[in-house]
C-alpha cells in the first residue's frame, strides 16, 4: 500500500515535470532576421528588411513589433491591432502599407524602404515582446555610394636635395568612410602617411600624399592605389609607372647600349 502510494506521487511529479518542460519549449521565437549587407545607392528600388517570428501558442497578448536603428532608436514600430508608424532617419522610405505576410500576427513586422539611401547605413535589431516573452535579432546595413572620381597622379620632386616623386591619390563622393593606400610593387611599405578625409553633402572626400626618394625605388616602379568602401566588395585600383632612372640601373643600361653605339659608329665611318 505505501509503496503504490510512493509510486503514484513519482508519477505524479514526473508528469508535472514533463508538462512544465512542454510548457516552457512553447516560447516566441524568431526565425531569421533578413537584412541586406551591402546595397549600392540607386541600384534598387527598395529593400525589404524583414524579422521572421512565430508565437508557437504563445498569447498574442501585448504584441508589439519594434526596428531599433544604431541601437538607441526605434524607426519602426507595430502594436498588434493598429496601424504601423514610423519615425526618422527611416520615416521618409518606409511603405507603411507593407505587408511581409498574410497572418494577422506577423503581416507589419517588416520594414519595407523605398529607394533607400546612405543614411540608412548603420545598425538595425527587431525586438519582438508580448506581455510575456520578448525576443530580438540585429544585423548590419550598409547603403553605399561609390566614387565620382577617383585619380591618382605623380609629380618628380626634390626632397632633402634628393631626386624623388610625390604621388597623389584622390577620391570624391564615397560612403561610408573609404580607406585609401598608396604602395609601390616590390617596396616594403614604411611611409606614415594618413588620408584625409573632407565631408561634402553627407559624402566623403579623401586626399592621400606620400613621398619617395628614387633611391628608394626600383628602376621601372609600380605605383598603385587603393580604394575600399569598407564592409561592401567595392575596391578599385590605379596603376601607374614611374621610372627613376637611378645610377645603377642607368650605367646597366649604358653598358648595352655601348656596344650598339659602337656597332652605329664603325657602320656610318
Ligand atoms: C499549437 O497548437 C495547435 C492546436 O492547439 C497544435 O496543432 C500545434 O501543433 C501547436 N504548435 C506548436 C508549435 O506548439
Ligand atoms: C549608425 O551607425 C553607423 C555605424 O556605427 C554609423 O556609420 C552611422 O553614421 C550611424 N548613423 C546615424 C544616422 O547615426
Ligand atoms: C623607409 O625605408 C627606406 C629604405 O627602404 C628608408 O630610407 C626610409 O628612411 C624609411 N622611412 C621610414 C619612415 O622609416
Ligand atoms: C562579397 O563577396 C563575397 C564573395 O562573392 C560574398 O560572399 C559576400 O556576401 C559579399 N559581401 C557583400 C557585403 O556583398
Ligand atoms: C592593405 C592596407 O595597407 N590597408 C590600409 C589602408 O589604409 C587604411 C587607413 O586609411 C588602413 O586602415 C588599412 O590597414
Amino acid at each position: 500500500m505505501m509503496m503504490t502510494t510512493k509510486y503514484c506521487w513519482m508519477l505524479l511529479a514526473s508528469l508535472l515535470l514533463i508538462f512544465g518542460c512542454i510548457s516552457e519549449s512553447q516560447q516566441l521565437i524568431i526565425r531569421s532576421i533578413n537584412v541586406p549587407s551591402a546595397v549600392k545607392v540607386g541600384d534598387v528600388d527598395y529593400v525589404i528588411l524583414d524579422c521572421d517570428y512565430a508565437l508557437e501558442n504563445t498569447s498574442s497578448r501585448g504584441l508589439v513589433v519594434k526596428w531599433f536603428f544604431n541601437d538607441t532608436q526605434v524607426v519602426y514600430q507595430w502594436i498588434y491591432g493598429r496601424r504601423p508608424s514610423a519615425d526618422e532617419p527611416a520615416a521618409k522610405y518606409v511603405d507603411l502599407t507593407y505587408k511581409a505576410s498574410g497572418d494577422p500576427f506577423t503581416e507589419y513586422r517588416a520594414m519595407k524602404l523605398d529607394k533607400p539611401g546612405f543614411d540608412l547605413t548603420g545598425d538595425y535589431k527587431c525586438v519582438i515582446s508580448t506581455f510575456a516573452d520578448e525576443r530580438a535579432a540585429n544585423s548590419f546595413m550598409v547603403i553605399y555610394s561609390t566614387e565620382k572620381k577617383f585619380d591618382f597622379e605623380y609629380r618628380k620632386k626634390s626632397i632633402d636635395n634628393k631626386d624623388g616623386l610625390e604621388a597623389t591619390c584622390r577620391a570624391e563622393g564615397l560612403y561610408p568612410k573609404p580607406t585609401l593606400n598608396i604602395s609601390v610593387k616590390n617596396v616594403p611599405d614604411n611611409k606614415t602617411s594618413q588620408p584625409i578625409f573632407t565631408l561634402e553633402d553627407g559624402l566623403y572626400n579623401v586626399l592621400l600624399r606620400v613621398d619617395y626618394l628614387d633611391e628608394e625605388l626600383p628602376e621601372v616602379a609600380e605605383l598603385k592605389c587603393d580604394l575600399d568602401i569598407p564592409r561592401t566588395n567595392h575596391s578599385l585600383t590605379r596603376k601607374t609607372i614611374y621610372y627613376s632612372g637611378n645610377f645603377v640601373d642607368r650605367a646597366s643600361i649604358n653598358l648595352i647600349l655601348l656596344p650598339i653605339l659602337l656597332a652605329i659608329f664603325i657602320l656610318f665611318h
